[in-house]
């Protein structure tokens, strides 16, 4: 643990109320305006919940793994938007930098991370290079002490908001005519740096997302990540581990919370003379996705744990990701049906959240591509024991 337990138990009875009392009353107004209250994010940023998983030494709580999974339960209750905003300071936008940026990168921008003050964002993602992400054609090309980036980025999370971006794109390689590829940290503001509009979405508005366009954009040699060319790959799949870890905890987060809404749902709807709660087959829903997510929640802390022990959980990570995700598709599914119409009508969250958590099947890796990745890892591992 990286806070004493007392502190942590604070801490978790903290986000508790603030979910609880200030986000969840706020959902609706967020998916209206699709932008997230200044107030809410003064308060986000009050709470420390920008730096949850940055390093003290820089500025945040230093939280391990298990800890920022429980906190993920917490945030998970309410609408995925409010999550999302500070998701990338935690995860895809700050980790690159935790794990490969050199001290003089992270002295830089990781307390400006911690503090909210800064945005970080994720660009790795192109139009024609979504799950296959090595495919990617952004090019950066040497320039005297620096580099020139052209290319465009598509649904960067968080890009309207951002003031950093981590940039994955081609440079020249010696040894691969294809080049290689290398991460860069490029501020907003940057000549040659535009977004895009903001993308309309089927569901998590409040979460805004756009392309990222580079158009001879220079950055300076010290804007490689980790000061080494050639490194951004691996250092993108670290990042997505860890980051499918926490989405898998956000999903249990939000079938708990589809969970309650629907046990209170039955137990006070009324048909054929009771409450719908008392039928077996409504019994059976509730069943089966109060099992399915408890299952989530075991898998998601048991591979926080190996995580903080320093093993490697890429395999384990995506099958979380993968369970967890296709879990509260159907936790979703079912708490309409339990709702019936007015599970289809925007007044309940449920119709809300149903077009929320779709979008944890696909982003950060759909579930096809965890089943490659487990596949493909049970596969290497068996070879090696031959
Ligand atoms: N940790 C560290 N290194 C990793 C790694 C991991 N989890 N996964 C792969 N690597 C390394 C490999 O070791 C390999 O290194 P070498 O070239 O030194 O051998 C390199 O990265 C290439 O790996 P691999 O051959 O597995 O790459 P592929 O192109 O075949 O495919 C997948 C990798 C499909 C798993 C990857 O492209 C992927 O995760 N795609 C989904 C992308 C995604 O999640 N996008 C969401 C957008 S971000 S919100």
């Amino acid at each position: 643990m990286a806070l004493d337990t007392e502190t942590f138990d604070l801490l978790k009875s903290t986000l508790q109320r603030f979910v609880r009392e200030r986000l969840v009353p706020r959902e609706d107004e967020v998916a209206e305006t699709n932008t997230i209250p200044e107030d809410i994010r003064a308060e986000m940023r009050e709470l420390g919940l920008f730096g949850l998983s940055i390093p003290e030494e820089f500025g945040g709580l230093g939280l391990d793994m298990e800890e920022e999974v429980n906190l993920a339960f917490e945030l998970g209750r309410t609408s995925p938007a409010f999550r999302s905003l500070l998701g990338t300071n935690n995860g895809i936008g700050s980790q690159g930098l935790i794990m490969d940026g050199t001290e003089a990168q992270k002295q830089h921008y990781l307390p400006k991370l911690a503090s909210g003050e800064m945005i970080a964002s994720f660009a790795l993602t192109e139009a024609e290079a979504g799950s296959d992400a090595r495919s990617l054609r952004t090019s950066a090309k040497r320039d005297g002490d620096g580099f020139i980036l052209n290319g465009t980025k598509r649904y960067i999370t968080n890009a309207p908001h951002a003031g950093l971006f981590t940039v994955f794109a081609r440079t020249e390689d010696p040894d691969n005519p294809e080049g290689s590829i290398t991460a860069f940290l490029v501020e907003a503001g940057t000549p040659g740096l535009s977004i895009g509009s903001v993308d309309k979405k089927m569901g998590q508005q409040g979460s805004l997302t756009s392309d990222v366009v580079f158009e001879d954009c220079r950055v300076p040699a010290s804007a490689v990540l980790g000061e080494k060319t050639g490194q951004g790959f691996r250092t993108a799949m670290k990042v997505l581990d860890r980051g499918r870890l926490h989405i898998s905890a956000v999903c249990v987060g939000a079938a708990e919370r589809l969970i309650a809404d629907s046990l209170d749902y039955a137990m006070e709807r009324k048909q054929f003379g009771q409450p719908i709660a008392e039928f077996q087959l409504v019994q059976a829903m509730l069943a089966d996705s109060r099992a399915e997510a408890f299952a989530a929640r075991c898998m998601v802390l048991e591979t926080a744990r190996a995580k903080d022990r320093a093993e490697v959980v890429t395999t384990d990570a995506a099958c979380c990701k993968m369970y967890a995700s296709e879990m509260v598709g159907r936790v979703a599914d079912r708490a309409v049906q339990i709702h019936g119409g007015a599970g289809y009508m925007s007044e309940y969250a449920i119709e809300r959240f149903y077009r929320d958590v779709r979008l944890f099947r696909i982003y950060e890796g759909t579930t096809q591509i965890q089943q490659l990745v487990i596949a493909r890892n049970m596969i290497k591992q068996r070879k090696s024991e031959l």
